[in-house]
């Protein structure tokens, strides 16, 4: 640590998003006073956003939970009775244990949201031991879409290679310098483009990356499998293709060749609103770059048609010979770890895959966490089996889940829901029990574990937790010993982290000082043992197709006729800077740079509409309608607006549910129609209609922007 540095405390930012900046924490009497940048961080070189800068606040915050809580009065009532950890403990245990024996184990669900750090896996533990094979997370539109499709592709889950330089860098539907996405920290990736790498950027609006860029493309949301088909075609068409590793590495060239003759540029300029010339632009583009690297984002995972996506994508690297070679789309190379099966006891399920509730909906296999949607049937209509009681963490479904009002009709449904977060939440206003969990920076985390990109981070702790908050690691470990046999736990969870770390022949303690853990750098792997799929080859066209039931090519289906008349605009979202989801809405920091849900839209949008910046609007589609405040903006295609996502008032009585449904873009969206091999459904891309809210005549009254200070 150089000298100025000393008295500095170094951890890994985590939490705010994905995580992954090096972090110097300086603290003074068990408070941290600053927080900086570590010049030295492997993936930020000295960068922190405003996040992590302020993320320090919420340890702090008055009104953080800080005990146990167990309902009072009715679900949502506000009234709540602070009790003992023991007694926490023992009420969960008592009441799960009675579901399972009234009607198995599988009637509990462990509901996780986005993956923290090591909590994910003890949760999932926790579940294999109890016996239920119901673990709910959020990866039906997040993560699994790119992974399985991947696994199933081509045999591991190509992600972009920003460590080695690249001829031509594809930004495709991934903000990555504001999201970080799975710590792909954009400080890395502009740091190529500052020396000479191309950047092309497949964005629906046009971000500060896609002004930097020598190509944007401004799809339609939910149409990037069209415009991958129209590349594929260009590509095809004119043998633009790397014969040599498509010769020797692939599986049904010929089939996809064949396929794609269907989707002109012309037919998917149609759908994809991307002029036909510039579709052929960008297809010559990446295929003449050699190497390059596409990092591909969460929207191309939130809609119906994921799987065709995915699938596209990876051939694109596929044929272009992108596919783990330096500066590619790489298979990362885990450090010698703990393997994740091991970890969460994956040995005492046997029949998890037959008895998960998903299984009935026949998703593609490999996919391990039931989708959200299936989750609420089965609480709602008992299909496949009725669930009955719901241990959520690092989650607020009431604002993540599509579809809100389904979602709150299952809280309210559930005989038994135990909540476990930092801040009293909508979510957590509805539960019976309400556990405090001490969060970033209160205890010791290993960080990226399980996430696919090759290196582990370290995340000592650096304060001593708030009150009586726990690590989640800690809850689950003492739940585990009460109502699992006690000897699958520890006496000290930490043992977790040094079981994760055993393999590579280091402690915890070790750990930390060499801050990250990297697998080494191999490329190309495939020339040894060949890709593992059945074939052995990159299946461009699924050898399993029949056995799994999927469509053995990716198909473009374009279906929005409902954009006509009554719908005539399309709604989206992307991640907010400044926000993680619904998260930290109540960190007065960042409220006040964001104090408020924003929607952003076109002038000649807002023209057409009669509506002005700061406006009230009405934003409706099918589903629902949410109040959102207008910007007016050049950035926006006219057709579309974005509309902001996760917001709730954490100002706001707690007997209202803070307000959840009044600007929540889940309002907005349907569980009607699922993606069949995810489960999922469509985020983004959504017929819509607006109309501006007159002042003083609001059936949505509220206010929106609470502090009034927009940036
Ligand atoms: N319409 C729409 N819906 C979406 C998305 C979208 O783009 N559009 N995005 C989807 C995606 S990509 C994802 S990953 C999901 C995310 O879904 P969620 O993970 O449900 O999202 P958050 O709102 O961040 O909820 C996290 C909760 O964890 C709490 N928390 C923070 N730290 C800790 C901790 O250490 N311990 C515990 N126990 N709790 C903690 C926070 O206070 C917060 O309430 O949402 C999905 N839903
Ligand atoms: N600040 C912040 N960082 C985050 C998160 C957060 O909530 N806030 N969430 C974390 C999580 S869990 C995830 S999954 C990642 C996601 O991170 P990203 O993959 O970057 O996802 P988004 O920000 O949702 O969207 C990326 C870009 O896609 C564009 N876009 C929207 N719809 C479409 C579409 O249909 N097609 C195309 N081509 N572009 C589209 C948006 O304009 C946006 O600029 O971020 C992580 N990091
Ligand atoms: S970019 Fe992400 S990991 Fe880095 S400081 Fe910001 S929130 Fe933390
Ligand atoms: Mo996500």
């Amino acid at each position: 640590m150089p000298e100025e540095d000393q008295g500095w405390i170094r951890t890994h930012c985590a939490r705010m998003d994905h995580g992954g900046c090096s972090l110097l924490v300086q603290v003074e009497n068990n408070r941290i006073v600053k927080i900086k940048g570590d010049p030295d961080g492997f993936l930020n070189r000295g960068y922190c956003c405003a996040k992590g800068r302020m993320s320090a606040e919420k340890l702090t915050h008055p009104q953080r939970l800080r005990y146990p809580l167990k309902r009072k009065g009715d679900r949502g009532e506000g009234r709540w009775e602070r009790i003992s950890w023991s007694e926490a403990i023992g009420e969960i245990s008592r009441q799960f244990t009675k579901i399972r024996e009234e009607e198995g184990a599988r009637a509990v669900a462990f509901c996780q949201g986005m993956p923290k750090g090591l909590e994910h896996f003890v949760l999932i533990r926790l579940a294999n031991i109890f016996g239920s094979p119901n673990v709910v997370a959020t990866q039906d539109v997040c993560h699994a879409p790119r992974e399985v499709s991947g696994v199933h592709t081509c045999g591991f889950y190509p992600v972009v290679d920003f460590h080695q330089k690249s001829e031509l860098m594809v930004l495709w539907a991934s903000n990555v310098t504001e999201t970080n996405e799975e710590g792909e920290i954009g400080a890395l990736a502009m740091e190529q483009v500052k020396n000479g790498t191309d950047l092309m950027v497949v964005d629906s609006r046009r971000t500060a990356l896609a002004r930097k860029a020598r190509y944007w493309l401004q799809p339609r949301p939910g149409s990037d499998h069209a415009l991958a088909l129209g590349m594929l075609h260009v590509i095809l068409a004119e043998n633009l293709y790397d014969a040599g590793f498509v010769e020797e590495w692939t599986h049904g060239f010929e089939q996809l060749a064949a396929h794609v003759k269907q989707y002109t540029p012309e037919r998917m300029s149609e759908v994809t609103w991307v002029p036909a010339s510039l579709i052929r632009e960008a297809a010559r583009a990446y295929a003449a770059a050699h190497p390059a690297a596409i990092q591909w984002g969460n929207p191309l995972e939130q809609n119906t048609n994921n799987f065709h996506t995915a699938r596209a994508v990876v051939s694109l690297m596929a044929v272009c010979g992108n596919l783990d070679i330096p500066g590619g789309n790489i298979q990362a190379n885990e450090p010698p770890l703990l393997g994740l099966g091991k970890f969460v006891r994956a040995d005492l399920i046997p029949d998890k895959r037959k008895e998960m509730i998903h299984a009935y909906h026949h998703t593609i296999p490999r996919l391990m966490t039931v989708p959200p949607a299936y989750f609420k049937k089965a609480v709602l209509e008992g299909i496949p089996y009725p669930v009955k009681g719901a241990y959520m963490q690092c989650t607020n479904p009431l604002l993540t889940y599509a579809d809100s009002r389904k979602t709150y009709e299952t809280l309210r449904k559930l005989d038994f829901l135990a909540v476990s977060d930092i801040f009293m939440t909508p979510t957590a206003a509805l539960a019976d029990m309400v556990l405090p969990a001490a969060t970033q920076f209160e205890f010791n985390d290993i960080g990226h574990y399980g996430l696919g990109h090759g290196y582990i981070l370290a995340r000592p702790k650096v304060v001593d937790p708030a009150g009586e908050c726990w690590p989640d690691i800690k809850i689950l470990n003492e739940l585990g010993k009460e109502m699992t046999p006690p000897e699958y736990w520890y006496e000290d969870y930490e043992t977790f982290l040094e079981d994760v770390l055993a393999p590579a022949g280091i402690t915890y303690d070790q750990f930390v000082q060499k801050g990250h853990l990297q697998g080494q750098e191999r490329y190309r792997k495939y020339l040894e043992k060949g890709f593992r799929t059945p074939t052995g080859k990159v299946e461009l066209a699924l050898s399993t197709a029949e056995k799994f039931g999927l469509s053995p090519l990716p198909v473009a289906e374009f279906l929005h006729e409902k954009e006509e008349k009554d719908f005539p605009l399309v709604v989206t979202s992307a991640k907010s800077p400044l926000y993680l989801h619904s998260s930290y809405r109540w960190v007065d920091g960042l409220r006040k740079r964001e104090g408020g849900p924003v929607v952003q839209m076109h002038p000649d949008t807002a023209a057409e509409y009669g509506i002005r910046e700061g406006d009230k609007v009405e934003i409706e589609t099918e589903n629902g309608s949410i109040v959102q405040v207008a910007r007016v903006l050049e950035e926006i295609h006219p057709r579309m607006i974005y509309a902001a996502y996760g917001w709730w008032f954490p100002e706001e009585p707690e007997q209202g549910l803070y307000g959840w449904e009044r600007s929540n873009f889940n309002m907005l969206t349907t569980t009607k129609a699922l993606g069949r091999e995810f489960g999922t459904p469509d985020l983004k891309g959504i017929p819509c209609r607006i109309r501006s809210v007159p002042a003083g005549n609001d059936e949505k009254e509220g206010a929106l922007l609470p502090n009034n200070e927009v940036e």
